[in-house]
């Protein structure tokens, strides 16, 4: 099979060009999520020059978005290990007492040392009834609420002055009429305006020492000419339509309970926001910089029990592996752009498809057929195109059924791989615990003989093992107390390490900081300015709020179960038994009465891309409103459709916008930051909840 598809892809490549071949990784898809494989699948693109799709992929944009605008792609991740000092906990739009063990732990941890937590949320989860607090946001809507919680601080002047003053923008002075910051001739130095002088003063990137007694948060201020205003001053004029009053209309939430939040949030000393993935809507991007505003004013930032972290699986953050070398074999660009990949955004991608430009596919890691939206994409506009399609994975998934070759990797059980500690704050090997059973070899197996029968043996001459000690070596962060380095012996025998360099706050040194231009939380972000999007608002989202004489009235919600992991484990008889055996609709009764639905009818949810058949269940966790089928089930499990043909297609047109292609040019324009490929997915929006429905009695 190597053989034939060697010979294959050799042909194509030299017949249309390589990067007529495409390589699909979603590195959240193996075990353990970025691991080895991840970084084998990313040296393997770049040393056959294949295109990657995957950056525009439309998934877990508001947290890029926000990390890149407001932070720099320099802190996503705090270590949940500091919610033991938190007073007040945040969980906005995500599920973890459910979803996350290693955040679930913490929480209830630092729950039994006196601190609250409040969730707002959609559905009733387990993470809500965990809450002291649950307050649920109509879909899509929660920007507002958060603006208009920033405003009752803002009017009640409870914010951390210090942080505001010293950590965010807040103090610069933007111009008026260009909506960028004032700065000197040389384009270095920012400005400030010192009222015991009554002139401006010149601030550096990443200087933190501005008077806090004289120095003008508001007002309007002329410089060289020019006329200027302070970001905060900014932030004042847009908060001044988001009232208590004004949020309740778009979120559901009353005024009063936004007020009571607001007073909360004043009162409490360390504030834990825990925002994560919650928010698959086409304005999640708004959200998740409205929520990091709100901490931003909070100074949630910095010191013991306070953080905002809103990213909680995506990168290695706290303690940063270097797979640079490993991940980029040809090296890298001027902007830390690695050599030999092209980069493509995912909905010209499949546009292209369409048209033919491309003619393999290998999917190295996920589940794509599945788990993106609008199957249809695959079944006709994209597979039949391709001359070679050549799946790596465990089991005969939704994507395996339409390939040419399914290469059989091993279970994360039978080989050796390295954990990427994520916020796990923890360095750990993961060990087989049985050989391979029969023809199964590790991926990374795989990898390297194909690339030797390109002609690429030399890129991947080492063992997993070598490559484990490559990483471990190039990574000056994996060091123990006495600055010895971590070394692959000691994680076979400890099997988990706690790295001595783990940052205990953001601002003691160069570890972890905030990487964007001012040094600051950039809540004022200018490349946005010429969009009214410098300031993070409220807009609405694909399909809500929903019109009242709607044809679909109904948000059709895809979350995902404790069962199963994504599309994981949904083969496991004992899985899919506590899951209820088979896929199920749930709604909330009231709904259901007014459709005329009862407990085990069997029902169509429909809307304009395509429908699904199953059982409904009644639910009073579902909000009214809403109508939720599970996340996971294969399509050979329904009797018709599957939830996957109602979703608006990810990374697709519906999906992008001109904040979306605005902040791609940026961010090519800018470069990566990070330095790492993980941080590169952006241009498009999320949009797998943002769709409508209606249901109908079979
Ligand atoms: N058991 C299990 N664990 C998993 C996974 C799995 O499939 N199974 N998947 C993993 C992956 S890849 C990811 S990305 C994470 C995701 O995990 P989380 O980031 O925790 O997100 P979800 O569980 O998808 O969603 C959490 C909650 O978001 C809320 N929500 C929906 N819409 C809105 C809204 O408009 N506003 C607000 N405020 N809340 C809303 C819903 O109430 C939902 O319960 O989980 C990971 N962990
Ligand atoms: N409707 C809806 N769609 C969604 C979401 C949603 O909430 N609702 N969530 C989205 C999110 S957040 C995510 S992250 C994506 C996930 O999308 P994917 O990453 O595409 O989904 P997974 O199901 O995690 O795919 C993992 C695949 O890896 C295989 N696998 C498991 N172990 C191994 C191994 O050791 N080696 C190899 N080679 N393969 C292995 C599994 O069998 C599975 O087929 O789905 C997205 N799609
Ligand atoms: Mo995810």
């Amino acid at each position: 099979a190597l053989d034939e598809i060697a010979a294959q892809l050799t042909e194509i490549q030299e017949k249309y060009g390589p990067e007529s071949v495409a390589v699909w990784s979603q590195t959240s898809a193996a075990p353990p999520s970025m691991g080895l494989l991840a970084s084998m699948t990313k040296r393997f693109t770049a040393a056959i020059r294949a295109t990657d799709p995957m950056n525009g992929v439309g998934l877990d944009n508001g947290a890029e978005f926000s990390n890149q605008t407001d932070l720099g792609g320099g802190y996503m991740m705090v270590d949940p290990a500091w919610m033991q000092d938190s007073d007040l906990i945040l969980v906005w739009g995500a599920n973890p007492i459910e979803n996350q063990h290693r955040i679930a732990n913490c929480m209830v941890e630092a729950r039994s040392r006196g601190a609250k937590i409040y969730d707002i949320g959609l559905v009733h989860d387990a993470t809500a009834g965990f809450s002291d607090w649950f307050i649920p946001v109509k879909p899509g809507s929660d920007a507002a609420l958060a603006l208009a919680v920033a405003k009752v601080i803002v009017d009640d002047e409870a914010y951390n002055r210090d942080f505001v003053v010293n950590k965010t923008v807040a103090p610069l002075l933007v111009e008026t009429k260009t909506g960028k910051f004032h700065r000197s001739e040389d384009g270095y130095f920012y400005y400030a305006w010192d009222c015991a002088k009554n002139e401006p003063v010149q601030v550096a990137p990443s200087q933190y020492d501005l008077d806090l007694e004289t120095t003008a948060l508001n007002g309007c201020f002329t410089v060289d000419g020019v006329e200027c205003k302070t970001a905060f001053q900014l932030l004042k004029e847009r908060l001044e339509e988001y009232t208590p009053e004004y949020s309740e209309q778009i979120t559901g939430v009353p005024a009063q309970d936004c007020i009571d939040l607001a007073h909360e949030i004043e009162k409490s000393k360390a504030i834990f926001y825990n925002i994560a993935y919650g928010l698959r809507y086409k304005n999640q991007g708004e959200i998740h910089r409205a929520v990091t505003l709100l901490s931003a004013l909070t100074g949630s930032n910095g010191y013991p029990g306070a953080g905002c972290g809103y990213s909680m699986a995506t990168t290695s953050w706290p303690v940063p592996y270097n797979t640079s070398e490993v991940d980029a074999p040809y090296g890298r660009d001027e902007k830390g752009m690695p050599i030999g990949p092209v980069f493509v955004k995912q909905r010209e991608f499949f546009n292209d498809c369409k048209a033919g430009k491309y003619k393999a596919f290998l999917k190295m890691q996920g589940n794509p057929v599945h788990n993106n939206p609008n199957r249809a994409r695959y079944e006709k506009d994209t597979f039949p195109n391709m001359e070679l399609v050549v799946d790596f994975d465990i089991w005969m998934t939704d994507t395996s059924e339409l390939a040419d070759y399914v290469l059989p990797d091993c279970m994360p059980f039978e080989r050796l791989d390295f954990i990427n500690p994520a916020c796990y704050g923890h360095v750990v090997l993961q060990e087989p615990a049985i050989e391979p059973v029969g023809d199964n070899k590790p991926a990374t197996w795989y990898i390297s003989e194909l690339a030797k029968r390109l002609g690429l043996g030399d890129l991947f001459d080492k063992t997993d093992e070598q490559w484990i000690e490559k990483i471990l070596d190039d990574s000056p962060s994996l060091i123990n107390e006495d600055g010895s380095k971590i070394t692959l012996e000691q994680l076979r025998r400890d099997k988990l390490v706690r790295p001595a360099s783990l940052p205990k706050t953001l601002f003691n040194g160069s570890v972890m900081g905030i990487t964007t231009p001012s040094g600051r939380v950039e809540f004022y972000a200018e490349a946005y300015a010429p969009l009214d999007e410098a300031i993070p608002k409220y807009r609405p989202s694909l399909a809500f709020p929903i019109a009242e004489d709607a044809k679909y009235p109904y948000q059709f919600f895809t979350g995902r179960q404790r069962f199963f992991m994504q599309s994981m484990f949904t083969d496991d008889p004992l899985m899919r038994e506590l899951s209820g055996g088979e896929p199920l609709c749930r709604m909330n009764p009231v709904d259901a009465e007014r459709e005329g639905l009862v407990v085990g009818d069997t029902i169509e949810v429909y809307n304009d891309n395509g429908s699904v058949q199953l059982k409904l269940v009644l639910d009073e966790a579902v909000p009214p409103g809403t109508v939720h089928v599970w996340f996971g089930w294969r399509r050979r499990a329904f009797e018709k459709g599957t939830y996957a043909e109602l979703t608006v297609p990810c990374g697709g047109e519906e999906a992008s916008d001109e904040l979306s292609d605005l902040w791609w040019d940026h961010f090519l324009e800018t470069g990566n930051q990070l330095g790492s490929w993980n941080s590169f997915i952006t241009g498009t929006w999320d949009t797998l909840w943002d769709a409508t429905c209606a249901v109908r009695k079979l």
